[in-house]
């Protein structure tokens, strides 16, 4: 047993590990106040909602509270690690601040109220609006960290109950490429990779994604086999230096917006080198003479002069890429956050496939969610999907799903896509939508362009319901103000990224009167009338049991099949991965082996769009391109960024995250040991960039663009110069009075982003902005930036920058396993 610092040791103690061998078990733990195991009164199985790894623990609770988590070691996710959010986030839980009754508006002011009030105020709304405007006046927008369940319940009442096509979760600005991605190459969500693939490749390229800080754990299992004998070789795409850049064989830092200017360069090298599987691209594939063709306009002198990277550090890479025998690729939000998100991210599954690398142990792709439930809500079709997979241009499977629904087919919107929540936004500052029921997200930090974003909100017109456990910047905007139960306090499931589902069981009641988020849907379907076909109500459940076996049939026949789960399966030992069915009752490890895909035209979930226009594709064109339901090969040609560095605005502006907080920080602010590692906004400056103004570390600086200004102080990071870096972290609720910057400078990142999106995927691009920047003080006082992670001074500083660390209240416990951790699920 061991204890460790874990803000100073965000990954903890090295169990290193060779290829093909099973991940050592280590079980970390933190008990507040210095209690022991002997101390709790019982332990209640979930896992982790700060992330999308899914890192699997049992919460400790004694005297019917929250007093610390566990790692399981039984999981296959994560063998008993835990990350630093993990193990300290839970603490939010217990805030004072926590929302305990409803609100709602009057006379400008928000006042509690009794659910009664609030829910009749809502659901009256609705009724008013169906029977003046339609269904199309009202929207619903939700999140990627409710619960399987409740995305499925939500999808049901909007959809079939309601009828309107305006449904849309924050998935959309953050996995929405990952979905298009699979989609135009596999013909269906669903990741092909597993984690297990992390301890057989012998190269894992890295695009976009900073791993080490956002998946602390599946980076440690990295790290372990990099500490072992035969270590894989690690690919790192991205702009700045992040521990997985320091950890490279080779990191190529390009210019932002120039990814597929950069995977065209790598696949072109790897074409005229013939580093390509021939047998499986006639076997299993389409499309590769085109992409062959498109190549030739890319060679690496080309790329690496448009990307600004060195031309032998691409060929380094490529030849790296060319020769393994066992490739992962992960990809995340450094390419779906720009403008040619999915043509970028399509062109890594590409690569994927193009050497045969899929399907076998250790040659996967992780088109990587972000948030812990985001898979979910694409997967029951709270966002923009069809629930089950299905396909909205597909008749058939309308159909089906009226009849699981057992509702008329028409009911279900299906005469385009469902909207895309930047069109959402639009239509309510136009004023068609009139009604926005936002649950689990808080859209006045998170949306690009804040000023507009707030002025949408604030609406006379719009009837905005908040559902949430703070009061957040949105809420402090909203009509009705729903105080939800969360994670610990409601049971249901969960589905990581690479296809394992979680029970999270209550193990606390939650503060006053806040209600599940599940509960409080189905109120609203009861409350607004919502029947099936024969006069039943619409939905048919009372409790998230009930709601996990109405999806079971939803999936049934499906590429998400769970009819072979059920809780009681779920329960004790470890998460399982789907498709779980008759024929795959413990699960399936990984998908598309032997080149089967879920393709075939009258299946598949899309039939893709366009890579430049988003078009869609017919689904006559589809059958023509791919009969045989094979894997789809697309090629796309380079464009440059929407914005480019003027005179005026002369640096590219990039945002993203640091290790230690979860978004608008509504939950890791109220952590003290996460809080304290990074409690104000920064700016992250090279160099160079900082030298040739006679900058320092520390000084306060201006950050604007055409939308807005930030104030942050200065870091000279590891950055690419002509770049700066923002986290996003940073609104307002934690300001004195908890209001939004009036006229001063404010620090959220979204003041400065632009209202501007990917045409395939829709994804927000809120990793390139111009920007300029100006100094308005040096005080000699150093920026709180972690020096854990990728805002590390990048050389010796002038000011005295302290070393990111915890302190006592930081020590949690490491401790050997016992062994016999499963693996997986089937193989
Ligand atoms: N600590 C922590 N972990 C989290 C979260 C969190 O808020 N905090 N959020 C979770 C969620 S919802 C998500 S979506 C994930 C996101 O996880 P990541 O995608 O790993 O995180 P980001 O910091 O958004 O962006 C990743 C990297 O993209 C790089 N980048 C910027 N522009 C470009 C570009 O043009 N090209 C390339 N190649 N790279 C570029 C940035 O330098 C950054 O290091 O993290 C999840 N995990
Ligand atoms: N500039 C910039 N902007 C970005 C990004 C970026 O990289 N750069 N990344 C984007 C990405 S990938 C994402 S995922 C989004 C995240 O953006 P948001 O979704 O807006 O961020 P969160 O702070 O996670 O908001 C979740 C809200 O749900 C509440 N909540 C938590 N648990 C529950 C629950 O059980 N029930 C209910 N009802 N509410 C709950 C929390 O208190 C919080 O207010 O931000 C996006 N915005
Ligand atoms: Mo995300």
């Amino acid at each position: 047993m061991a204890r460790s610092d874990r803000i100073a040791e965000p990954w903890g103690t090295r169990t290193p590990y060779g290829p093909g061998e099973e991940w050592p078990a280590r079980v970390d733990m933190y008990l507040a106040d210095g209690l022991t195991e002997q101390d709790v009164d019982s332990w209640h199985q979930t896992a982790s909602v700060l992330h999308s790894n899914g890192d699997a623990m049992d919460i400790a609770v004694k005297d019917g509270s929250i007093v610390g988590v566990r790692g399981r070691e039984v999981d296959r996710v994560n063998h008993g690690r835990l990350g630093p959010k993990d193990l300290f986030g839970w603490q939010a839980n217990n805030s004072p601040d926590r929302l305990t009754k409803p609100l709602i508006r009057r006379d400008g002011e928000l006042v509690e109220t009794d659910w009664d009030t609030a829910m009749d105020a809502v659901a009256g709304r609705t009724k008013e609006l169906l029977a003046e405007r339609g269904p199309s006046s009202i929207g619903f927008y939700t999140t990627g960290q409710l619960f399987l369940e409740e995305y499925y319940t939500l999808a049901l009442i909007g959809h079939g109950g309601i009828g309107t096509n305006h449904m849309d979760g924050n998935t959309r600005l953050c996995t929405a490429t990952a979905a298009a991605a699979l989609k135009e190459s596999f013909g269906s969500d669903g990741q092909p990779g597993s984690y297990t693939d992390v301890d057989h490749a012998d190269v894992i390229a890295l695009f976009g994604h900073n791993m080490a800080e956002t998946q602390t754990v599946l980076w440690t299992r990295i790290l372990d086999r990099l500490a072992g004998p035969n270590p894989p070789q690690v690919i790192c795409v991205d702009p700045r230096e992040t521990e997985v850049a320091r950890h490279a064989t080779v990191h190529l830092a390009p210019r932002p917006g120039t990814n597929v200017m950069l995977m065209n360069g790598l696949l072109h090298e790897i074409v005229e080198n013939g580093w390509v599987d021939h047998d499986y691209l006639d076997r299993y594939t389409v499309g590769f003479d085109e992409l062959k063709k498109m190549l030739a306009d890319y060679p690496p002198e080309v790329a690496a002069e448009v990307c600004d990277v060195p031309v032998e550090e691409l060929r380094r890479a490529a030849h790296v890429l060319g020769h393994a025998e066992r490739l992962l690729s992960t990809v995340l939000q450094g390419f779906y956050q720009s403008h040619q998100a999915t043509a970028a991210a399509v062109q890594v599954n590409n690569l994927n496939i193009i050497r045969g690398k899929l399907g076998k142990p250790g040659c996967g792709v992780l088109q990587m969610n972000g948030q812990p439930t985001a898979q979910n809500t694409r997967e029951c079709g709270a966002d923009g999907d069809m629930a089950g997979f299905r396909n909205w241009s597909n008749e058939e499977h309308v159909k089906s799903l009226a009849k699981v629904w057992n509702i008329d087919y028409h009911q279900i919107p299906h005469y385009s896509a469902p909207t895309h929540l930047m069109q959402m936004m639009r239509y309510a500052e136009d004023g068609s939508i009139r009604f926005l029921y936002v649950s689990g997200t808080n859209p006045a930090v998170s949306l690009p362009e804040l000023g507009r974003i707030r002025e949408i909100l604030k609406q006379e017109r719009l009837f905005l319901v908040v559902q949430d456990i703070f009061l957040t910047e949105t809420a402090q905007l909203a009509d009705v103000v729903l105080p939800a139960a969360t994670w610990g306090e409601k049971t249901g499931t969960f589905t990581n990224v690479d296809r394992t589902v979680h029970l999270s069981e209550k193990a606390v009641e939650p503060p006053g009167e806040a209600r599940a988020d599940l509960d409080i849907f189905i109120d609203y379907a009861r409350r607004v009338g919502l029947e099936d076909k024969d006069g039943e109500p619409l939905v048919k459940w009372t409790d998230a049991e009930g709601a996990f076996e109405g999806w079971k049939e939803c999936t049934r026949g499906r590429p998400v099949d769970y009819t072979g789960m059920s809780y009681a399966k779920l329960r004790g030992g470890s998460g399982i991965q789907w498709p779980c069915n008759d024929e795959h009752p413990d699960g399936t490890e990984r998908i598309y082996a032997d080149g089967q895909f879920w393709s075939a035209p009258d299946y598949c979930e899309s039939y893709g769009r366009d890579m430049v226009t988003g078009a869609p594709v017919s689904p006559v064109e589809y059958k023509a391109l791919n009969p045989d339901g094979k894997a789809v090969i697309k090629a796309a040609e380079y464009l440059p960024p929407h914005e480019l560095p003027t005179e005026d605005y002369p640096f590219l502006l990039t945002t993203g995250r640091t290790l230690y907080h979860f978004h608008t920080r509504t939950k890791t602010a109220r952590a003290p040991q996460l809080q304290r590692a990074a409690p104000e906004v920064w700016v992250e400056m090279a160099a160079s960039e900082a030298e040739a103004r006679d900058w320092h570390e520390g000084d306060l600086l201006e950050v604007s663009t055409p939308r807005g200004k930030v104030e942050a102080r200065l870091r000279i990071s590891g950055i690419r110069p002509g770049v700066l870096f923002l986290p996003f972290h940073y609104g307002y609720w934690d300001r004195p009075g908890g209001h939004e910057p009036d006229g001063e400078l404010g620090r959220a990142a979204n003041e400065l982003t632009i209202t501007d999106w990917d045409p395939v995927s829709k994804q927000p691009l809120f990793k390139s902005a111009t920007a300029q920047v100006r100094r308005l003080g040096a005080d000699g006082e150093p920026s709180a930036a972690p020096t854990t992670t990728a805002s590390r001074p990048a050389r010796p500083v002038d000011a005295d920058v302290p070393t990111t660390r915890g302190g006592p209240d930081a020590e949690v416990e490491e401790r050997a396993g016992q062994g016999a951790t499963s693996t997986g699920g089937g193989r």
